[in-house]
């Protein structure tokens, strides 16, 4: 069967679009290095014809699919598992920007566009679209879309379903959904567009996304500040918000262990602060620099006098303020040079923020007492990632092993007793489908498997990510 599967594939896309031979770790393994699986081959479509034959091809011959943008996803959900069946579906030779309209300020790209890729071509019509992460060099719109990712902007722009107006999708039965609106508006039925965004790849194959473009704003403008506590964040957050209101385009947190990773692991880049307890990144836009900076020295000087802030520094040119958004961006690099860790990402109340974090970490602690938490995210969005490294000298290995799952109860306990979610923006993939099984309700959990069974009745479209089995 393998053999006939793989020569109609090789038919069908042509033998230097099917990889079968060799080191295969880029499609194979995930950018944590957690999961490490093995593919009956990566099939690499030019075009949505393509995908669509080879899902046909798929489907007749019972292989299972999973679909790969950019292999950043940090839960483990775009590489195959380990028993050698599933095809990895690569989109990332679909990277064509097929239109921009701006008068309609919107894009249409293909699913593999690299997410910097869209964003140079909302640029070059002096447009903005304001998607933003760390992995935008290798991300994909169609993995971001997949994934329903969010970033440095959400506070102001929204994540990826907000940014996002219409689809093109191939169906686990190899036909082709052309959704591909730029209307604001159309109240024709069921939302189709909203089921396929989030769903990691298992109810079809993103093949490409009309976005929404934004007016470039005429200047935005970086500052790093330090603060004494969590206290004094969230009152930042308060008064940045009131002060600038849609102004308000970035709210970073930054907990000063994660500084301390980033002197260690990357010396070379500057910090401005003096180790400071917590640091905010804040990024303000307005219509030209000079209000940028009238607005944003208001609101720092007034935070000064209220004793919110210590030090802070105002990015004095671009350049500047790239280095400042670099220290934020490479922590997770950072922490990944220091050893595996486990992720929580985690959505809170703004408000349950700091009760949340007095209860976890002494109760951490006392099942792991040297445990070091590193501590950062999208304030703004009430977003953190509460990140746990290994006591210095334990095997990372080891720390999984025996800490892993009673330190994820003791977080998710506590973030679901607040109202919050086990999830904030990087989805569920592998690494969570445990979670779904224990902290989803029954209702829908079976909700969602209706709807999976619905559009992917033999369970061919990236199996065993997202919903645990029934
Ligand atoms: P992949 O990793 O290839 O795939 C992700 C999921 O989507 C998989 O389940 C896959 O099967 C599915 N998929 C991919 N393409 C398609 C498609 N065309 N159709 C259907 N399913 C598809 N995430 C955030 O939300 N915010 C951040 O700030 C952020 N920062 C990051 C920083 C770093 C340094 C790194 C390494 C990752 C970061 N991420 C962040 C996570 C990751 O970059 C995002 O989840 C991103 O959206 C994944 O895009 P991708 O193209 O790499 O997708
Ligand atoms: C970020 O905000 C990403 O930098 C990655 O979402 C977070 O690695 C992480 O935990
Ligand atoms: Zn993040």
């Amino acid at each position: 069967m393998g053999a006939a599967f793989l020569q109609a594939l090789r038919a069908c896309l042509g033998d230097p679009n099917v990889l079968v031979d060799g080191d295969l770790d880029a499609f194979e393994v995930d950018w944590r290095k957690r999961y490490r699986g093995r593919a009956l081959a990566v099939a690499r479509p030019s075009c949505t014809a393509e995908v669509a034959a080879v899902v046909r091809l798929c489907a007749s011959h019972g292989v299972p699919i999973v679909p790969q943008g950019g292999n950043t996803g940090l839960v483990g959900g775009g590489v195959p598992d380990a028993s050698g069946r599933q095809l990895v579906l690569s989109l990332a030779r679909m990277a064509r920007v097929r239109a921009v309209d701006a008068d309609n300020l919107t894009a249409t790209v293909e699913a593999g566009c690299v997410l910097q890729d869209v964003q140079a071509a909302a640029t070059a019509h002096g447009l903005l679209f304001p998607l933003r992460l760390g992995s935008e060099g290798s991300c994909t719109i169609g993995g971001n879309l997949a994934s329903n990712a969010g970033g440095t902007q959400v506070l102001r722009y929204g994540n990826a379903r907000e940014l996002c107006l219409g689809l093109e999708v191939v169906t686990a039965a190899g036909e082709v959904w052309d959704g591909l609106s730029g209307l604001r508006k159309d109240n024709s039925g069921y939302d189709l567009r909203d089921l396929f965004i989030g769903s990691e790849g298992t109810l079809g194959i993103i093949t490409a996304a009309t976005v929404k473009l934004h007016p470039r704003p005429g200047a935005t403008l970086t500052a790093l500040a330090a603060c004494p506590g969590i206290d004094a964040v969230l009152a930042l957050l308060r008064a940045a918000r009131s002060r600038l209101d849609a102004g308000l385009t970035g709210f970073e947190l930054i907990e000063g262990f994660a500084l301390h990773l980033l002197a260690r692991h990357y010396p070379d880049l500057r910090q401005p602060l003096d180790a400071p307890a917590w640091a905010v990144l804040l990024e303000v836009a307005a219509g030209d620099e000079t209000e940028a900076r009238e607005r944003l020295h208001a609101l720092l000087d007034e935070a000064s006098a209220h004793g919110l802030v210590g030090d802070a520094v105002v990015a004095a040119s671009l350049a500047q303020a790239r280095e400042l958004w670099q220290l934020r961006e490479s922590i997770p690099l950072a922490q990944a040079r220091e050893g595996l860790n486990i992720k929580h990402d985690i959505a809170l109340p703004v408000s349950a923020i700091p009760g949340f974090l007095a209860e976890v970490e002494p109760r951490l602690r006392a099942e792991v007492p040297d445990l070091r938490v590193v501590v950062y995210g999208h304030l703004g969005d009430g977003n953190l990632h509460y990140n746990l490294q290994a006591p210095q000298g334990m095997p990372a290995a080891d720390f999984l092993q025996h800490h892993e799952a009673s330190l994820n109860r003791c977080v998710y306990d506590a973030v679901l007793a607040r109202g919050g979610s086990f999830s904030a923006e990087h989805g569920i993939g592998a690494l969570k489908v445990a979670e779904m099984a224990a902290r989803k309700s029954p209702v829908a959990l079976a909700l969602m498997r209706t709807i999976k069974q619905a559009l992917d009745p033999h369970g061919l479209l990236n199996p065993g990510r997202v919903l645990p089995p029934p």
